[in-house]
């Protein structure tokens, strides 16, 4: 294969755009195009969210632009090897047999996936209900989606930290900026606000960067969120800390909170959470008291049974101290004037609607998100109904979904598996036909259109690498082959100035604006109340007792746990899956050697003591076990870490490795479970808080390819194909 060269579709020159070599950054980046290259790619001080920000990832997209290993043309399954296709006949073969299997058995039998919270997210959930399925597969009932579907029962929509308001104090929860710039949030923002001295308390089982810079550092058990936040409020209510003005003047059912605090003891806040009670009494009484004060949470506490519940006992927590909707505290921000991302699309028929699977999981249910076990569930058993095709755009699920050897098994048993990815990764290696797909650096689109900061901003095409194409491109060539209803654009810009009609802005005009934000506005709840059965903040929740749930957040012991000794005798360790590291997206960038050089190997932290016990110095590689089955990953000594807590990286696998080993040696998922308990209201699976053991690794467990080092092998772009 001759080397690829990226084109540019612009003149030499610097251009302004919105980086994503991440999902959810969209930091503001000024990309200098040379000689047709990419000559540099550095932070846009002007951008009001990132401020000049800049990572890694951003910086090696240079190197992913023009990757030997990317694919540059559809290709299509030929038995045990592919062949490259023009893009007429991977849609054609493609439109077809999706028609042939949504006329035989109904369009839930098509999957659509995607993974997690991509500017281009809109297309393929468009592309569902155009197409009448609700067989979705995403990252939503433990990611993000648990908060923004509470938050717009309860309040409206999802409030987030207002950082240009200058909080005085922030509370960082099962969330770290400083590696994962999560969603709207870039970590320069808290970072101004800490110098501008905003004092800084941190829930986090490990001592992160942040943790380190706190004023008061909460190493909860994982899991255990909830009830450490009802502990805290329970600390507000009874001393009196809580603001009267907005409980008495704009919420309701107070007293029912009250009396569900009083339920509670701080002896069980302790056990459950191992923080000291002196500790946690001291962050509520500097949360309550600061003002304004800010919660800037994340999945750290929504990747388990508890999620929706601590979700609610955080939300909670900024009603009692009046921080909702003021200045410097959590602001439901007005969105930009764009339509609404799903308002381009038709909607999902009613009739096809009901036949979500899941109505158990009740949160879920009403907005389509069927946890997945049911949809792999599907695919195996065809129960309720057959699933026999999936499209899969922009996610690895073999390494980053729950119980990647059901998940496997699943892919391998569909018709057709279609996926679009820049590289061949291990899920592409099942699919039946791969399409190439264009990175930032190569589409036109609005970056942060589905984020609750409140702005939008203009992400430009600035080159063109072999045949890729924009995922929205892709979908909108099939829908319209596929005449589904809504497919009407001949140009995906048709749909961009649609977006901006309310701005008043063609794609064009809004490519040299840049950005539009919508209008900031604080306490909107005095005016427009809240969106509950009662119209106030509801601290035990109508809707929830209306569909059968208990009304106010309660703590679960997770499947799994140190409180069930049979589990406990075999697996003594607490495991959290899934900490970010800086260079890596999910399981993005592994073949990037700018990245990989600067972390090339995954790293479970563990305790020394722990350590010791099992004969382990710092960088062995050892062995972690769960009832689910085991992988390997080097050792990190920790000593800050609670002794029966260990911390694995998620989303890894080998391109360097050919065989299965390339996505089972160190793949988390290979030991997290997808099957229920579950959260009750989402179907959050649990992959913080399960239950493991550490072992050395046998010197032959560990593949040759990961004793060579990344440093001295041949190269860590050894053909991916
Ligand atoms: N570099 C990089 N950036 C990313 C990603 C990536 O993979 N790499 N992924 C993106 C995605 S998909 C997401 S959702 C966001 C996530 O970004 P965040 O929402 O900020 O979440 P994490 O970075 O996972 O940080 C979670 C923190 O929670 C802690 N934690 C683990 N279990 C618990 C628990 O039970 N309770 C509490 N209180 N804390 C716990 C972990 O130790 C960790 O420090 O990041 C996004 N950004
Ligand atoms: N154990 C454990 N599992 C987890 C998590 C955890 O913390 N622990 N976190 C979960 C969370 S929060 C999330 S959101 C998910 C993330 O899961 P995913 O979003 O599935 O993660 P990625 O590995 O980033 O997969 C994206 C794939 O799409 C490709 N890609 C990237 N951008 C584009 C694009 O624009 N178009 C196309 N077509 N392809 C693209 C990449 O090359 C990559 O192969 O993982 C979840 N899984
Ligand atoms: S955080 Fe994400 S969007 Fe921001 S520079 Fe890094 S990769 Fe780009
Ligand atoms: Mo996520």
């Amino acid at each position: 294969m001759e080397d690829p060269h990226p084109l540019p579709v612009v003149p030499d020159g610097s251009y302004r755009t919105a980086c994503r070599a991440c999902a959810h950054g969209s930091c503001g980046v000024i990309v200098r195009v040379r000689d047709g290259s990419v000559a540099s790619i550095e932070g846009d001080p002007a951008d009001p969210v990132s401020h000049g920000y800049i990572c890694a990832k951003a910086i090696a997209s240079a190197e992913m632009l023009r990757h030997p290993r990317r694919i540059r043309r559809p290709m299509m399954r030929d038995g045990d090897s592919w062949r490259e296709v023009s893009w007429g006949e991977a849609m054609e073969y493609v439109a077809s047999r999706l028609l042939e299997i949504r006329d035989r058995y109904g369009p839930e039998a098509i999957a659509v996936a995607t993974g997690t919270n991509r500017d281009f997210n809109q297309w393929i959930y468009g592309f569902a209900s155009a197409l009448g399925t609700p067989t979705v597969v995403n990252a939503a009932n433990e990611c993000y989606i648990p908060r923004v579907t509470l938050s717009r029962m309860l309040i409206g929509d999802l409030p987030v930290v207002d950082y240009e308001g200058n909080p005085g104090l922030v509370m960082i929860w099962g969330a770290n900026p400083v590696e994962s710039n999560p969603d709207e949030y870039v970590y320069s923002q808290l970072d101004g606000a800490l110098r501008r001295g905003a004092r800084l308390v941190v829930v986090d089982p490990r001592r992160t960067q942040l943790a380190a810079r706190a004023d008061i550092w909460l190493r909860i058990r994982p899991a255990t969120d909830v009830a450490l936040a009802l502990g805290m409020a329970k600390v507000i209510v009874e001393e009196d800390l809580y603001d009267h003005k907005f409980v008495e003047g704009h919420s309701c059912c107070f007293d029912g909170f009250r009396a569900h605090l009083s339920g509670i003891s701080h002896a069980w806040v302790e056990e459950v959470t191992r923080v000291a009670r002196s500790d946690y009494v001291r962050a509520a009484r500097e949360y309550a008291s600061v003002k304004p004060a800010a919660l800037h949470w994340g999945v750290g506490v929504e990747q388990n049974v508890n999620a929706v519940y601590a979700d609610y006992a955080l939300l909670d927590l900024v009603a009692l101290t009046g921080n909702l909707d003021v200045p410097g505290g959590n602001v439901i921000f007005d969105p930009p004037p764009v339509r609404p991302s799903d308002s381009l699309f038709p909607r999902l028929p009613p009739a096809q609607r009901e036949k979500t699977p899941g109505r158990e999981y009740r949160m879920a249910w009403e907005i389509t998100r069927p946890p997945l076990y049911l949809i792999w569930d599907a695919v195996l058993t065809g129960r309720p109904y057959p699933v026999r095709a999936m499209l899969d755009f922009a996610s690895n699920l073999l390494v980053t979904r729950p119980n990647s050897a059901k998940v496997r098994r699943a892919l391998s048993s569909l018709d057709l598996l279609v996926v679009a990815d820049f590289f061949m990764t291990p899920t592409a290696r099942l699919a039946h036909v791969v399409l190439p797909a264009a990175t930032w650096l190569e589409q036109d689109g609005i970056a942060d259109y589905r984020k609750h900061h409140g702005y939008v901003s203009a992400r430009r095409r600035l080159f063109r690498f072999g045949e890729a194409r924009s995922d929205a491109e892709i979908l909108l060539e099939l829908g319209r082959r596929m005449g589904l209803p809504g497919f009407r654009w001949t140009r995906v810009e048709e749909a961009l100035d649609e977006a901006l009609e309310p701005a008043g802005l063609t794609w064009e005009e809004f490519l040299r604006l840049g950005r539009l934000r919508g209008p900031v506005r604080y306490r909107k709840y005095v005016e427009r109340g809240f969106p509950t059965p009662s119209g106030r903040y509801e601290f035990s929740s109508g809707q929830l007792a209306g569909w059968g749930y208990q009304s106010l957040p309660v703590f679960r012991e997770p499947p799994e746990s140190p409180a069930d000794p049979e589990v406990a005798r075999e697996y003594p360790m607490i495991l959290i899956t899934g900490a970010r590291r800086l260079p890596y997206m999910a399981s993005e960038g592994r073949q990037l050697e700018g990245l990989r050089r600067l972390h090339p190997y995954p790293e479970v932290e563990i305790h020394p003591d722990a350590a010791a016990r099992i004969g382990v110095s710092d960088g062995d590689w050892v062995a972690i076990e769960t009832r689910r089955g085991r992988i390997l990953q080097r050792a990190r000594l920790n000593p800050w870490l609670d002794p029966q807590v260990a911390s694995a990286e998620y989303g890894w696998w080998y391109p360097e490795i050919r065989g299965d080993a390339s996505w089972r040696a160190s793949n988390v998922n290979i030991l997290t479970d997808d099957s229920p308990p579950l959260d009750p209201l989402m179907g959050a699976t649990n992959l913080r808080g399960l239950m493991c053991r550490i072992r050395r690794a046998e010197p032959g467990e560990i593949p040759q390819e990961l004793l060579r080092g990344v440093g001295t092998a041949p190269g860590i772009l050894i053909p991916d194909i």
